[in-house]
């Protein structure tokens, strides 16, 4: 069988990691960006895969441009991976969030649809979509109630992928990943500002690190080990969809200070709320601050997920605990000063 990927989002954290093990196992991988003034391929440089990928430009609001793309390389399998992912910028553009992340689903759907739908679609869904339904682990069955822009679209792009795969007896799944970081991480989500922003401080070229809300709980993974997840649910006898996650939350405050440990700093809390102060105890200097201008409209207190369904049909669990996680990417970090 032809074993032909297209990957949209080449150019983010998840296309990279997915890219690579799809090449590992003898794919043939065309990645889709979008153009822009630059080429922003420094994380397909850093994986050593640039040159084993075919670039292809393709934008998620451009129908002719997605029916021409699909035409031309003819793939099995399509992974949207293509998404404004970064919440808090959804609540400022909720509507070109909504035109990527829901509409843009839709057009490769039709697309498929129209030219073969034989061809595997996979949809990178979100714990986003279920809100703040924070009372117990959140698994396939849990009712969604999104809380941002973000999550209200990729709750449209689940349901119509859903619908495509019923309606029209389509190979499409979608996977519900909970938060997963890695070296690749786009400096602006919250673990990468702080690994980048510690390290800074701990070489003396950053003071502070100014952070939102340190209460926020996440279920915090390492998207190395989620993509593998992704392959095995194209790859398994029936389209369905299935939540990866960790099962473990671990607060922002928690990020902090692990990470700070393993950088030899110790943080003290001092204050409360929005006067919370995080003080390196080894030599007294303020080093984490709180700024409200990274306080969202609405904010999800804790995501936990349960991957027990993806544990038992796909043979599928995590590798890397918190701790490993936050040590990968300080080590990679302060590669970057050595
Ligand atoms: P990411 O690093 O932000 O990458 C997003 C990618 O989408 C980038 O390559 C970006 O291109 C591209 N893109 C954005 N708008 C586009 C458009 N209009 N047309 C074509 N391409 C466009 O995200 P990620 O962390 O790898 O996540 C991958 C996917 O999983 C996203 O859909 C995200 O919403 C979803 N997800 C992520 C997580 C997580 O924790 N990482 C969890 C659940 C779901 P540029 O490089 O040009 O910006
Ligand atoms: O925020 C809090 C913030 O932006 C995590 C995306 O990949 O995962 C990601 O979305 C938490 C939130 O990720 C800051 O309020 C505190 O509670 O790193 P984040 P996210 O919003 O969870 C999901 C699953 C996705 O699907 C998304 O695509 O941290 N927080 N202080 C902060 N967050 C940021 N960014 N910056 C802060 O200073």
């Amino acid at each position: 069988m032809k074993k032909i990927a297209l990957i949209t989002g080449i150019t983010g954290q998840d296309g990279a990691y997915l890219a690579k093990y799809l090449l590992e196992r003898n794919w043939h991988v065309f990645g889709a960006f979008r153009r822009g003034s630059t080429f922003n391929t420094w994380r397909l440089e850093k994986l050593g895969i640039l040159d084993k990928i075919e670039l292809i430009n393709l934008e998620l609001l451009e129908m002719t441009n997605i029916i021409n793309v699909i035409k031309k390389i003819k793939p099995t399998t399509i992974y949207n991976l293509a998404a404004q992912s970064f919440v808090g910028a959804s609540f400022e553009q909720p509507i070109f969030t909504s035109e990527v992340n829901a509409l843009g689903v839709t057009r490769i759907l039709e697309a498929i649809k129209t030219i073969d739908p034989k061809i595997k679609f996979y949809q990178a869904s979100t714990s986003e979509m279920f809100g703040n339904n924070t009372s117990h682990l959140l698994d396939e069955n849990t009712p969604f109630y999104p809380k941002s822009p973000y999550g209200a679209s990729k709750l449209y792009a689940h349901w119509i992928s859903v619908n495509y795969r019923e309606s029209y007896n389509m190979f499409v799944c979608s996977g519900i990943l909970f938060n997963h970081e890695s070296p690749l991480r786009g400096d602006e989500f919250v673990t990468k500002k702080i690994i980048s922003g510690l390290t800074k401080i701990k070489f003396k070229k950053q003071k502070l690190l100014k952070l939102g809300n340190l209460e926020a709980k996440r279920d915090w993974g390492f998207a190395g080990d989620y993509v593998e997840g992704m392959f095995k649910m194209m790859n398994s006898e029936k389209p369905d969809d299935y939540v990866l996650a960790t099962g473990k939350a671990y607060s922002v405050r928690d990020f902090c200070e692990i990470a700070a440990l393993n950088l030899n700093m110790k943080i003290k809390w001092q204050g409360t709320g929005e006067k919370t102060i995080g003080i390196n105890s080894v030599d007294g200097e303020k080093v984490i601050s709180i700024d409200k201008n990274f306080y969202r409209p609405a904010e999800i207190d804790c995501l936990r997920g349960d991957s027990k369904k993806a544990r038992n049909l796909l043979n599928w669990k995590p590798k890397t605990d918190f701790n490993s996680l936050v040590k990968l990417m300080i080590e990679d970090e302060v590669k970057s000063y050595a």
